[in-house]
């Protein structure tokens, strides 16, 4: 039997998807007997029941009056050296370059070389920070020094090397999801609530930020709601929504569109959808189309990124060029007015997510991963 192993993990504890798949990924370790350590400044918010092999160490940061900006990243780097040490880590795995990476990178300098450092790029990490000249050498630095580097997509392993001239291997490792949570729900009750039986309800579930082009969501909206009655169900917030609503209500469509604001159960809000609009500017991967196509929903997106790795054209959903939001809403109203497409393509989802993006794969690709730079067999 292989060594159960003692694992560190930094993430970004509230929000965004590479928290999520840190998370999930921590907690689908910790089931298969390794001891899995969170050290990060709150307790992760997908981390759920209690379980013996998971512990949760707080990062807390010295804001002394000097400190204009408290060093978080310090504080950080300094923990994850004190757990490693304390708890006889076998190594550290970090979610998301800046500045997890390079904290590991310190800590290893502190807790000694036998403490090994994986690190999963997420995507912003690398196709906007790794743009700005400041920072770019750190994220070099930081990459080179991992003991491995794991990337979401091919798209991001092919422009981390082209922005940052990384020439070590760097593993491919897809998002996942847990089959036994995204499958698709009986939401038959809860539908109506946001529709009529002779509406279709497309959905938009983000961060609400400039990268998700959530403003061309309301576009093909707009034009796929005068073709066909429909709904659009907006999910999460961030710094766009108040612009989004402004538009929303300049354009007439304040009574078609739902705002949910951020949903814990993902599964159940997502299975109300007849179709996920994901029109990314940039995506190294786009884990919320997953989470759509293993409850059977469909996705119409952008070719941004790595979403072409995940959603086939024609099968599993619709792409269009970026910002091509005739193209999407098209497609949105073939998908939506041929029931026997849809239920295709809903099938095909459901396989797809099943068999590429399991979670028992994709998690067995990263426990081997880890034995491969301890040097176990
Ligand atoms: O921008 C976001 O959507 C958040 C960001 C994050 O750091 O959580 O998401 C990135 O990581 C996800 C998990 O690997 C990927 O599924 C997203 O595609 C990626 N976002 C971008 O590349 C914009």
């Amino acid at each position: 039997m292989a060594k159960k192993l003692k694992i560190g993990i930094t993430c970004y504890p509230t929000l965004g998807g590479s928290g999520v798949v840190a998370t999930e990924l921590g907690k689908l370790l910790a089931e298969r007997g390794h001891e899995i350590h969170f050290i990060t400044h709150s307790i992760p918010f997908r981390l759920g029941h209690f379980h013996k092999n998971i512990f949760f160490h707080e990062v807390e940061v010295n804001d002394y009056y000097v400190f204009r900006y408290p060093p978080y990243d310090l504080s950080l780097a300094s923990k994850m050296a004190q757990v490693a040490k304390m708890q006889e880590l076998d190594l550290l795995h970090v979610h998301y370059a800046v500045p997890h990476a390079v904290c590991a990178y310190i800590a290893k300098q502190m807790a000694g070389d036998g403490l090994k450092t994986v690190t999963t790029l997420h995507g912003t990490d690398i196709t906007v920070l790794a743009q700005d000249e400041s920072l770019k050498d750190l994220i070099r630095l930081a990459i080179n020094e991992s003991d491995a580097v794991t990337a979401v997509s091919g798209d991001l392993i092919k422009e981390t090397r082209q922005l940052l001239d990384i020439t070590a291997p760097i593993d491919l490792t897809y998002n996942f999801v847990d089959k036994r949570v995204y499958y698709p729900r009986d939401v038959a009750a809860l539908r109506g609530d946001y529709a009529a039986p002779h509406e279709k309800i497309l959905m938009h579930i983000s961060n609400f930020r400039p990268v998700k082009r959530v403003g061309d969501v309301i576009d093909i909206f707009a034009k796929v709601s005068e073709r066909l009655p429909s709904k659009l169900l907006l999910v999460g917030e961030g710094p766009e929504l108040t612009k989004i609503q402004c538009k929303i209500r300049s354009m007439g469509l304040e009574d078609k569109v739902h705002f949910l604001g951020k949903q814990e159960d993902v599964a159940q809000v997502i299975s109300l959808a007849d179709v996920v609009l994901l029109p990314s500017e940039k995506e190294s991967f786009g884990l919320v189309s997953l989470e759509a196509m293993a409850c059977g929903v469909p996705t119409i997106g952008s070719n941004a990124g790595g979403i072409p790795e995940l959603v086939t054209h024609g099968e599993t959903g619709f792409l269009s060029p970026i910002g091509d939001v005739d193209g999407m809403a098209l497609y949105a109203e073939k998908l939506l007015t041929d029931d026997a497409l849809h239920d295709k393509m809903k099938q095909a989802c459901i396989h797809r997510a099943r068999t590429e993006f399991c979670n028992d794969t994709i998690t067995s690709q990263y426990e081997s991963i880890y034995y491969r730079v301890l040097g176990i067999e």
